[in-house]
């Protein structure tokens, strides 16, 4: 996957070469080009930003030096163009898994009060926030995104490590996890762990995240209730006939 982001600040993103984004780089999985946008600047003293018309506080990125650097970096316009901003789409896991399909991904990072509405209007495909909150660019938001779109790329997380059984893949909040030493301060992990019995682990993992969901995110349990009553029927059937539970 070939990822492009255009920002003022291009050291931000060097944190992206630690870890498993790193490896994913390094393993040529992952292709991410981090550019200036004040490079682009016309301006003689490479000026990004200008007072809002109308007045009001704070600045605004020009469009000039934000149109110019993206069409450089995609003149073919075949790259799909990502927008990080507090009033954009909200992400989600779905929508991770939707942008991790695509083969060409350019993020642009606004600082100050935003950009100039008619860049987004010229050069953008879809704005995009990490959440209801404001921070003081987009450069955060970007790597979130890019760190989360990363695992589903093919090759990144281990072979051990898997995106479809973790948490939000099943609508589920994650169960608890224990390691050695299976005592600590007097803390026992549970018994069931230590059962070797692999179906009474499951029941119990999924009892705790059907639990853990319930207690925290209300209103993820009620998205994904009518999916458990499903299977609760589903396992009363199958008990009934007598035939062979899975749990
Ligand atoms: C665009 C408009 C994204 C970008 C205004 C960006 C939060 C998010 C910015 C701004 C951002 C988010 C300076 C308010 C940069 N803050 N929630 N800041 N502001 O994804």
């Amino acid at each position: 996957m070939k990822i492009k982001v255009a920002t003022l600040f291009p050291e931000m993103f060097d944190c992206m070469h630690i870890g498993i984004i790193g490896r994913a780089i390094e393993n040529g999985l992952i292709e991410l080009d981090c550019v200036n946008v004040r490079d682009y600047s016309k301006d003689k003293h490479r000026k990004t930003d200008d007072c809002p018309f109308g007045g009001g506080a704070g600045m605004v990125m020009t469009v000039q030096p934000l149109h110019d650097c993206v069409n450089a970096l995609d003149p073919g316009r075949e790259y799909k163009r990502i927008y990080m901003s507090p009033r954009g789409e909200t992400l989600s896991q779905k929508k991770v898994v939707e942008l991790s399909k695509e083969q060409k991904l350019l993020f642009v990072c606004g600082s100050y009060e935003g950009v100039d509405e008619r860049f987004i209007e010229l050069d953008v495909d879809e704005e995009l926030s990490v959440g209801d909150y404001v921070l003081t660019g987009g450069e955060l938001p970007c790597m979130v995104t890019i760190n989360a779109i990363a695992r589903y790329v093919d090759g990144v997380l281990g072979s051990e490590q898997s995106v479809e059984e973790e948490s939000f893949a099943n609508g589920l909040l994650e169960y608890p996890q224990y390691t050695r030493p299976a005592v600590y301060e007097g803390l026992a992990v549970p018994e069931v762990l230590l059962s070797g019995n692999h179906a009474n682990v499951n029941k119990w993992r999924k009892e705790k995240q059907i639990e853990i969901t319930r207690d925290r995110r209300p209103d993820l349990y009620e998205k994904i209730r009518p999916l458990l009553e499903l299977e609760e029927a589903k396992k009363r059937k199958r008990k009934k006939k007598g035939g062979k539970s899975d749990e």
